[in-house]
């Protein structure tokens, strides 16, 4: 039998305003078949999604949603879930709305690793404004705001993120559907931050301007650009070179996770036990 997305859809919100072959349809129903296949109940699941294309997300995700302003739904997602922990809370942001103008709020995400799952939708551009420079929009690129090309140096979110200490970093593109969902699906499972970059086409407002006429174009475009990480890993750093890996890129499940330390804190505050020593770090709670 197909696949019934209308369960988890508001499908009085169809059809969706995404421009025709927009990618974020198709991470759409990738998330939304990750959420199926983890049996999760949809009322225990909070979606927050930021300002921008990619934060149309929680206006069509049948759950409870927050849709809040921009580069801001880390900060949301952690007052959501200190306060609900036993909840599933998964953040949607474009790669302008969790690396520029949320980037101080992604990288301490990571570094407290939260149980919150962000996927980040990287299309190399800002979509909804029009076309201006984004920090993963590649060197050389026209942009509306660089119109000689892009000088600017990108950030690799994924490194970015293995850096700030999120204990689940992984990469797909969404020529892969199936891929895209199965690392979703890992990513949502996970206990601790998990950064989950998707890598998207934005064939209007990126590709057009850049010589990627049709969505085909600007997904050839990021096909080029990526490679699996194993092949990666067995090539030398002169090959590597401009190459983003994608599959899961880095995995730790004994990393401390950050509610799980609030409660503790609780306890001391309850009068239940003394206080936080260092050793509480240096042993599985
Ligand atoms: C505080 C604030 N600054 C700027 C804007 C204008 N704005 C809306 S969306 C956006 C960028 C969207 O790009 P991105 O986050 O990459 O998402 P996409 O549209 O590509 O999915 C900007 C700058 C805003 N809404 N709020």
């Amino acid at each position: 039998m197909a696949f019934n997305y209308d369960n988890y859809l508001r499908v009085d919100k169809m059809p969706t305003l995404w421009c025709w072959g927009c990618g974020d349809g198709v991470i759409l129903k990738a998330y939304i078949r990750a959420i199926d296949s983890l049996g999760w109940n949809k009322n225990d699941i909070c979606l927050v999604s930021g300002i921008g294309c990619s934060g149309r997300f929680s206006s069509y995700v049948d759950c409870n949603t927050v849709h809040t302003t921009h580069g801001r739904t880390i900060a949301f997602a952690t007052g959501i879930k200190l306060a609900n922990p036993d909840k599933h809370v998964v953040c949607v942001a474009g790669d302008g709305d969790a690396l520029a103008i949320g980037g101080n709020h992604t990288i301490h995400g990571c570094r407290r690793n939260i149980d919150i799952t962000l996927i980040l939708i990287n299309n190399f551009i800002y979509g909804l404004t029009n076309s201006q420079t984004s920090p993963t929009t590649p060197q050389g690129f026209w942009t509306v705001s660089q119109q000689a090309g892009n000088i600017d140096p990108t950030f690799n979110a994924c490194k970015l993120a293995i850096a700030a200490g999120a204990s689940f970093v992984g990469r797909e593109k969404v020529s892969e559907p199936k891929k895209v969902e199965k690392l979703m699906a890992k990513g949502l499972a996970h206990k601790g931050f998990s950064f989950v970059e998707i890598l998207s086409n934005c064939h209007i407002n990126l590709g057009r301007k850049n010589k990627m006429n049709s969505a085909m174009e600007n997904l050839d475009w990021i096909d080029s650009i990526t490679v699996s990480k194993t092949k990666y890993d067995n090539m030398s750093e002169e090959e590597r070179k401009n190459l983003l890996p994608t599959g899961v890129l880095h995995e730790d499940e004994n990393a401390k996770e950050y509610c799980e330390m609030y409660e503790q804190v609780k306890l001391v505050h309850q009068g239940k036990r003394k206080t936080i020593t260092q050793d509480d770090f240096a042993k599985k709670i």
